[in-house]
């Protein structure tokens, strides 16, 4: 029997394309969680990954070296590499248009904020269909599917139409909403019928679980939920699927490791030097009116006001990474929020003293693990949020237990991080403001204790564990046809790296070190390149 590889299938391929000044196109690797976690895996069963490449196709049309960087790119990974191409127009009204301007906005709670333009329907399904022929093309009927996110909630039922057997997997990164803001959507049922095509739906928590599954019931007839816990089975005329929350994490190790090193600690020193005599807090989000910021400022607002011993005493440093600028929403979004940082600013700042450092760009990795470390408090509050990573980041840089996390309860974190953090209702002004005011009080022992419970339970619940749980629930059935997977789901970071050097892994099949084929190593000459956060 053949092996049976994981494609993973997600609207961004892993690397990141970039024309040089030359005229030269280059190609690096992207960062980010789901690219570290799914990696090792994809390296080891000799997967592919199917996606955009983020260009429009028509810069690329006079590429003809588009190939040979693929093939370049596959080596720096490991792993195959299978391009979907989108046209301008497509990435328009696809990607800015239905995923961005329906989709986004209702599965966080915002139909009001939703644009319901029937074009954008159409390049959805139109796009999704390109996906499902580039999975039949580039996988068979062995191999799992595992598609990610609400851009690709089609490309199930289109496979289904093409006619072609996948096993497959989908999971949703955003919030699932409740049915009473989901019904809002004219395409509700198509959805949930594309949805309920794949074998397995993954979501981030039981609350997105269970909106699911009450969508479905309330507007499908003949509904069956069999089992209990965090995967059930859900049953529709002629159709069953499983259905689970899979909390998504990060690689704590990583940011644990990199918080340890000496140039964190001495760009950490700098941060604090710069900004003496005070507590320290920290905001980073992508551009988007989910991420609460303007509500944020406000709190701030109110709790210099209420709390007047907080001025020269506390420094909010937010970040804003760039997003989705195109969007005329998010454009009105960052000028509400630049000018509201300038009041502010102009308002409160004293001499040797602004209440707010605003910076709006892209850190480097090691840069963003600095800010962590150097901040005693995090402040996160979005209105909604699928997990938010930030907030385990940040926990996990905090090597030395300094810090409090302020969190919204509506971010997905908040299930399993509300022992620790001071937990907020991010539409509450005046609750985030005493939260700001009780974490600047807090005594250090308990702000020690708190971080050390929330670093323990990010620690037993990393990205790797993630991987391993939704790959376990999608194969359970099928683990005595394919015993490989068994030896091969890894439940701890360890093993998934090769043990002794970087050319060799451990092969379950064989259960010893065997060399990796040559198209699975790093590449030896491809050129290295720091890899690129890129903000979805
Ligand atoms: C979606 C869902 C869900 C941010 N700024 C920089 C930077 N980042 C990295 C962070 C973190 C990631 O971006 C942001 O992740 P979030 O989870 O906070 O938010 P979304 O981008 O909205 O992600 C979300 C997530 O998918 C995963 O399922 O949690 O709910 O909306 O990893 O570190 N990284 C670098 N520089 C920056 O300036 N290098």
């Amino acid at each position: 029997m053949r092996e049976r590889r994981l494609v993973v299938v997600s609207n961004r391929l892993p690397i990141v394309l970039e024309r040089q000044k030359a005229g030269k196109w280059n190609i690096g690797p992207g960062a980010g969680g789901l690219i570290t976690a799914l990696g090792p895996v994809l390296r080891n069963r000799g997967g592919l990954w199917i996606g955009w490449l983020g260009t429009p196709s028509e810069k690329l049309a006079d590429f003809s070296g588009l190939d040979e960087l693929l093939q370049r790119g596959a080596e720096e990974t490991g792993y195959a590499l299978s391009p979907v191409h989108l046209s301008t127009e497509e990435v328009q009204n696809f990607y800015f248009g239905f995923s961005n301007q329906i989709l986004w906005p209702l599965f966080h709670d915002f139909p009001t904020r939703c644009n319901f333009d029937p074009a954008y329907w159409q390049a959805y399904e139109w796009v999704n269909r390109k996906f499902a022929r580039a999975i039949v093309d580039n996988t068979t009927e062995e191999d799992f599917v595992w598609v990610h996110d609400y851009q690709l909630i089609l490309a199930g039922s289109e496979l289904m139409k093409l006619g072609r057997k996948r096993h497959t997997g989908f999971f949703l990164h955003i919030p699932f909403p409740p049915l009473d803001v989901f019904i809002n959507l004219p395409w509700r049922f198509a959805i949930l019928d594309a949805l309920m095509q794949y074998d397995l739906i993954g979501f981030q928590t039981e609350r997105d679980r269970l909106n699911f599954i009450a969508c479905v019931r309330a507007l499908t007839r003949g509904v069956r939920v069999l089992g209990k816990g965090h995967v059930c089975k859900l049953v529709v005329p002629g159709r069953e699927a499983r259905v689970g929350s899979f909390p998504i994490s990060i690689d704590f190790k990583e940011f644990a490791g990199l918080s340890a090193s000496l140039e964190t600690a001495e760009q950490a020193k700098t941060i604090r030097d710069n900004l003496p005599n005070r507590k320290l807090i920290f905001g980073v989000d992508r551009l988007d009116y989910t991420k609460g910021i303007p509500n944020r400022l406000n709190a701030l607002v109110n709790a210099l006001e209420r709390y007047p011993d907080l001025r020269r005493r506390i420094t909010l440093i937010q970040v804003i990474v760039p997003s989705r600028e195109v969007i005329e929403e998010y454009g009105r979004i960052k000028k509400e929020i630049e000018r509201m940082i300038g009041e502010i600013n102009g308002r409160y700042t004293e001499v040797g003293w602004t209440p707010i450092t605003y910076i709006f760009g892209s850190l480097s990795r090691p840069e963003l693990v600095s800010y962590y470390q150097a901040c005693e408090i995090a402040l996160i509050t979005p209105l909604k949020d699928g997990m938010n990573l930030v907030a385990k980041e940040y926990c996990a840089s905090k090597i030395h237990e300094d810090g409090a996390l302020i969190l919204s309860e509506f971010a997905g974190a908040a299930a399993s991080l509300h022992h620790g953090a001071l937990l907020v209702n991010p539409y509450d002004i005046e609750g985030v403001a005493d939260a700001i005011h009780q974490a600047y009080i807090m005594n250090p022992n308990e702000r020690r204790k708190r971080m050390r419970g929330l670093r323990r339970t990010i620690r037993g619940n990393d990205v790797y564990r993630w991987v391993a749980s939704f790959l376990e629930a999608g194969l359970a059935e099928d683990m005595r046809q394919f015993p490989l997977m068994e030896l091969f789901v890894p439940r701890r970071r360890q093993d998934f790296l090769p043990k002794q050097s970087p050319k060799r892994v451990l092969r379950a099949d064989q259960n010893r070190l065997v060399p990796l084929p040559r198209s699975a190593q790093p590449g030896k000459n491809a050129v290295v390149f720091k890899s690129k956060f890129v903000s979805s």
